[in-house]
């Protein structure tokens, strides 16, 4: 119930920051949208249009791990995230082009659902030939009905697992 509760008030905090940076990029008059948590639209697969994780590794922030999430060195995957898009002439780093998982599988076998291949991610490859959304998905709402009794996609296992995760929590 804590990391339930703990997801909910993230997602309001960073729907916050979403519309105070965008306020921010406005009075200094550019046009700039919030990707807001009930205005993100999934088509598909499980996908949007402009993926958080993505815009986050077009940022030079980290990279996609074998988990298919967002790793950074300093916090692993442990982070949650919003984006604003916008048209203001702002600096920005160089895109991440490579993985920095090397030959670890932590996340691979401690998933539940069996939805980690283990290859490791390279912008080109699209995210359903290493991850299988559907079988994360369908074992992630199988374990919150189970120990939560609520109908949510929460889970996480390859969060907590991850070695630059555990390093960020040790410290
Ligand atoms: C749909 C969705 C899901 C789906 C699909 C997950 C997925 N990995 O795509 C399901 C239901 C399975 C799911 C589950 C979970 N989710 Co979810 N989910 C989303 C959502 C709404 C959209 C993600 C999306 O569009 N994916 C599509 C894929 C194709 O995009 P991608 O990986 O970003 O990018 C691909 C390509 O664009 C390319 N690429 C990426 N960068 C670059 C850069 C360059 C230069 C190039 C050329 C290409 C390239 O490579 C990638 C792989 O193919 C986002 C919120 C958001 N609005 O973004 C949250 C989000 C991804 N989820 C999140 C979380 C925490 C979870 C769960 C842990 C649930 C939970 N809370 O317990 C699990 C974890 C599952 C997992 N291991 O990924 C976080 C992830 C944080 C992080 N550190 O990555 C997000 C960002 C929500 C948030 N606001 O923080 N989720
Ligand atoms: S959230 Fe759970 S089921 Fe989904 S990929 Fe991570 S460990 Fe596997
Ligand atoms: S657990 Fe290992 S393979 Fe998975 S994302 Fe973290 S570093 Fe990469």
């Amino acid at each position: 119930m804590e990391y339930y509760d703990a997801y909910h008030e993230l997602n309001q905090k960073l729907d916050e920051l979403a519309d105070l940076c965008a306020k921010y990029i406005n009075d200094n008059g550019y046009h700039a949208y919030p990707q807001k948590v009930a205005t993100t639209q999934e088509f598909s697969i499980y996908r949007t249009i402009m993926p958080h994780k993505t815009v986050a590794v077009h940022a030079g922030l980290g990279w996609i791990g074998k988990s298919a999430l967002f790793v950074t060195e300093g916090y692993g995957s442990a982070i949650r995230l919003t984006s604003v898009l916008t048209d203001a002439p702002i600096a920005c780093c160089e895109p991440t082009i490579r993985s920095y998982c090397g030959d670890c599988m932590q996340c691979k076998q401690a998933c539940p659902g069996q939805a980690i291949s283990g290859h490791n991610w390279r912008p080109e490859l699209d995210r359903d030939e290493f991850f299988d959304a559907l079988a994360c998905r369908k074992k992630a709402r199988e374990l919150s009905a189970e120990a939560l009794d609520q109908q949510i996609t929460l889970c996480g296992k390859c969060i907590e697992i991850c070695p630059y995760t555990r390093r960020y929590l040790d410290n």
